[in-house]
């Protein structure tokens, strides 16, 4: 509104600034802002100016705005002696920041009017600002949209991660082929962060402890490399609340007095530089496996010195405001995200022992009670064990600690199982020379939470049973969550606007009360303009894919999405031989009537994952074949979306009518694609799965497609070794057919270019259960499309999912960790009342 305008410009500071301005409206100043930023920033007119530098200037007149909130919010925590709350996470998937910037500061709708008034159109001008895509996929969006959510749950929230030169690498396809290129995020610099050099603090590797006794004992760290972590700032604007928490992202430098050349010669410095760049690789990239753990020393560096600079400069802000230490849990709550920063427990340990001279029971105490931890994943492949050689030469001091972690629980478990050797062995920290890092994270916490109530449920009864009976008190489910604002407020102006109009916009603050959607599900008026909405979505993105990729898809076809990292578990494959039957069948009986179906993929595969880099090109193979058949009369696409991203997301999701969550049940620990999806009216077909099962449990089964095993039953396969998917093929003429066009010349690249996904299916045994599954999913992909064609009944969907959608937001999922595991409460605690059936 033009008051909260006026304020939230008088705060900036513009008011007092621009005297001679007063008169003008909020519209006029913001646009002379502009104008004049412009300017002083690119010596450039309006007329002369690249879009390039309109969106600099734009992002600099915002930060304006956010300096001031964030100083304030400063302020106020530090008065208040506010208890914050420091997220610990390797990943943060940030996207881009104008556009979430300006609708949480308010500022939105002058923005759009001044640059209208200029001929500038604002998308065009956002689209300038590159991903920062710091992050793999659903762990480090989660954290991105958590911080989100606590700036405007008033909670004092931080972040804290490194600041990668490279992000996730950038996906080209050549020839159907993902090839991989540096994502160069940071070229034409950042305008959303603050270096602070006068922060910065050293982090210490390798070397040896020279240990020292008179009286106390010291352990002195000798002979060490040292390097500086200097932090860069980002606010995190919270919504319409003039909060701005900070995500601090630590980059690595060389330490200056290391820098000086031995002499003048090219030959004396040429040690320093390659000293310098050995040095800086520390935060150069981004790791791009997804769900697996590669033991790479690299990626050691770069945990322990995320943790070790976040944790000093805690320690050092702490100080500078509390005597006792021994109070550390009571003022601050640090919370890791997955076991990636988990060397936070012995760090901790070490800072408390070491510098702050506290003995070991209390410091352990204190370490407890201010770290908690939450679990990602159950893959094994993904269980990150660092061999103990490894983390004793880069780390001795924390080695020395995690060791003596380790000894002291282990004592505590015989304790209580004695003569239980197997079972103790099997809970250590330390076992067959690695350190476990989950054990670890466990161990050293006073909170385990999981991500979904099923996943909780495998880790309290499988993956992590003996902790949770040693300590069940510690185990908690928080079912992930997704922050409305980016994910419809944002990417979905018009269905947004469409859901105030017709109750109001109290649900953007109090997201369950989309539920009231409800009352008008049978209205004819709101189906058709939900209908209208997703047509209009989906025009966007058939221009998109016309443009980009020179495929002509049908507006009204069905727009089935299938939109997440490459991986077997998540199972693209399976997707792609239902595909393929279909076609089978359309050719079968050309004139077989079915709606006409757009397969829409995107994602990315690790680089060194060739089952799922082969997936990519298959996608490709099949899309060759159905795109260029005329027999099949175009009614049945496939369109594989290059370089998967936030900003791409933010253009499919709204344009979904199916959401494809198929993982096999129990590898998915939670999902939170399916809820983005979900709140943008697209409909599930999936597995019982991860959130797919709360979903279900919240829209009911009319308005979900469910098939395949449940978790439980891929469980006893697991345990019995599999089942025998040759038995399929010989008795399913589908399956067999598929499974043999991988390999007989039906894709024309060659009959070795897919065998080894043909082998995994039949000769591998089929770990994922594709083709077990194929026969239920087929069955639930015709039902789906019946559904589809009777209008009003899947306008009604769509609209059941979009009011239930609330459950998800992430909003709800703080109230939760602040209260229940942090110990913060959040100014205005109880967002919501969904029901909800707790474990
Ligand atoms: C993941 C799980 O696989 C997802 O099911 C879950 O929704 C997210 C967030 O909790 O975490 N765990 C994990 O390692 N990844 C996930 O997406 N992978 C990456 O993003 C790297």
């Amino acid at each position: 509104t033009v008051v909260e305008t006026e304020t939230a410009l008088a705060m900036a500071g513009f008011g007092n600034e621009l005297g001679e301005l007063k008169n003008q409206t909020e519209k006029e100043r913001f646009k002379a802002h502009f104008l004049d930023r412009l300017k002083s920033l690119h010596g450039k007119t309006l007329a002369a100016s690249s879009d390039w530098e309109r969106y600099s200037a734009l992002a600099s007149v915002v930060r304006d705005y956010i300096s001031k909130d964030w100083i304030a919010t400063k302020q106020h925590y530090a008065e208040k002696h506010s208890k914050q709350v420091y997220y610990f996470s390797i990943e943060f998937l940030l996207g881009r920041l104008l556009g979430s910037n300006l609708l949480n500061l308010g500022i939105k709708d002058i923005c759009q009017e001044v640059l209208d008034e200029l001929g500038i159109n604002l998308a065009q001008i956002e689209a300038q600002e590159e991903d920062a895509g710091l992050g793999n996929g659903g762990l480090g969006r989660l954290a991105a949209c958590y911080l989100d959510s606590m700036a405007s749950e008033h909670i004092p929230g931080h972040g804290c991660g490194i600041r990668y030169r490279y992000g996730l690498f950038e996906q080209k396809i050549v020839n159907g082929y993902q090839q991989e290129y540096p994502d160069n995020w940071l070229k034409n610099g950042y305008p959303w962060e603050y270096r602070r050099p006068d922060e910065a603090v050293e982090v210490k590797f390798g070397g040896n402890i020279r240990i020292q006794s008179n009286g106390k004992t010291e352990y002195i760290h000798e002979n060490y490399e040292s390097i500086m972590a200097i932090p860069y700032d980002i606010p995190v604007v919270g919504y319409h609340n003039h909060i701005a928490n900070t995500l601090r992202l630590w980059s690595a430098e060389a330490k200056l007095q290391n820098l000086v050349c031995s002499g003048f010669s090219r030959d004396d410095c040429q040690g320093t530089v390659d000293y310098t760049q050995t040095l800086q690789t520390i935060s150069t990239i981004l790791y791009p496996d997804d769900s697996t753990y590669e033991g790479k020393v690299l990626r050691l560096k770069q945990q322990y010195f995320m943790v070790s600079a976040g944790l000093q400069s805690i320690i050092r802000n702490y100080k500078a405001v509390n005597t006792d230490v021994g109070q550390l849990f009571n003022h601050i709550a640090i919370h890791i995200n997955d076991t990636h920063p988990a060397l936070a427990i012995p760090e901790l340990m070490r800072i408390l022992m070491d510098e702050e001279r506290l003995g070991w029971t209390e410091a352990w105490d204190i370490t407890t009670k201010t770290i908690s931890y939450t679990n990602h994943t159950i893959l094994p492949e993904a269980m990150e064990k660092w061999p103990v050689e490894m983390v004793k030469t880069l780390l001795p001091r924390i080695f020395m600690i995690i060791n003596e972690i380790n000894e002291r629980y282990c004592r505590e478990l015989w304790g209580k199982y004695p003569g239980e050797w197997e079972h103790i062995h099997h809970m250590a920290v330390i076992a067959d020379e690695q350190v476990h890092m989950a054990h670890l994270a466990v161990v050293g916490s006073h909170c385990v939470n999981g991500v979904a109530k099923l996943h909780t449920q495998i880790l309290k009864e499988q993956v992590l049973a003996d902790f949770y009976h040693f300590s069940p008190v510690k185990f908690k489910n928080v079912t992930n969550g997704v922050t409305h604002r980016r994910w419809l407020m944002l990417s979905n102006p018009s269905l947004t606007a469409l859901i105030n109009d017709k109750i109001g916009s109290h649900w953007i603050e109090y997201p369950c009360d989309l539920e009231q959607l409800m009352r008008y599900a049978n209205d004819a008026g709101l189906q058709q303009d939900i209908a209208k909405i997703k047509f209009q979505n989906k025009l966007n993105l058939t221009r998109h894919i016309k443009e980009k990729y020179g495929v002509n898809i049908d507006t009204n076809s069905i727009f089935d999405v299938h939109v997440k990292r490459i991986h077997a578990y998540k199972r693209q494959l399976m997707n792609v031989l239902h595909i393929m039957d279909l076609y089978n069948r359309l050719k079968d009986s050309p004139s077989l009537d079915i709606t006409p179906r757009t397969f829409i993929f995107g994602g990315k595969a690790a680089a060194g994952y060739f089952e799922a880099k082969c997936t990519i090109k298959l996608i490709h193979a099949l899309a060759d074949v159905v795109n260029n058949d005329k027999t099949i009369r175009d009614k049945i696409k496939v369109v594989f979306m290059e370089n998967y991203n936030v900003s791409l997301a933010e253009l499919i999701i709204p344009a979904a009518d199916v959401s494809e969550q198929i993982p096999t049940a129990s590898r998915e620990a939670c999902g939170t694609g399916n809820m983005k999806l979900m709140m943008n009216g697209a409909v599930t077909i999936g597995t019982l799965d991860g959130a797919n099962i709360e979903i279900r449990d919240i829209v009911g089964d009319e308005n979900i497609f469910i098939f395949g095993l449940t978790a439980r039953e891929v469980l006893d396969y697991y345990w019995h070794g599999g089942y025998n998917s040759w038995d399929l093929y010989n008795n399913d003429i589908r399956i067999k057919t598929v499974t043999e066009q991988l390999i007989n010349g039906f894709f024309p690249q060659g009959r070795e270019e897919f065998k080894v996904l043909y082998d995994s299916l039949l000769y591998h045994n089929d770990r994922y259960f594709m083709l077990k599954d194929f026969a239920s999913y087929v069955e639930a992909q015709n039902l789906l499309e019946s559904r589809y064609r009777e209008h009003k009944v899947w306008s009604k969907m769509c609209i059941a999912n979009i009011a239930h959608s609330g459950r998800f937001a992430a909003d709800r999922v703080f109230t939760k960790y602040a209260m229940d595991i942090w110990g913060v409460r959040p100014d205005n605690p109880v967002r919501c009342d969904c029901s909800e059936n707790e474990f």
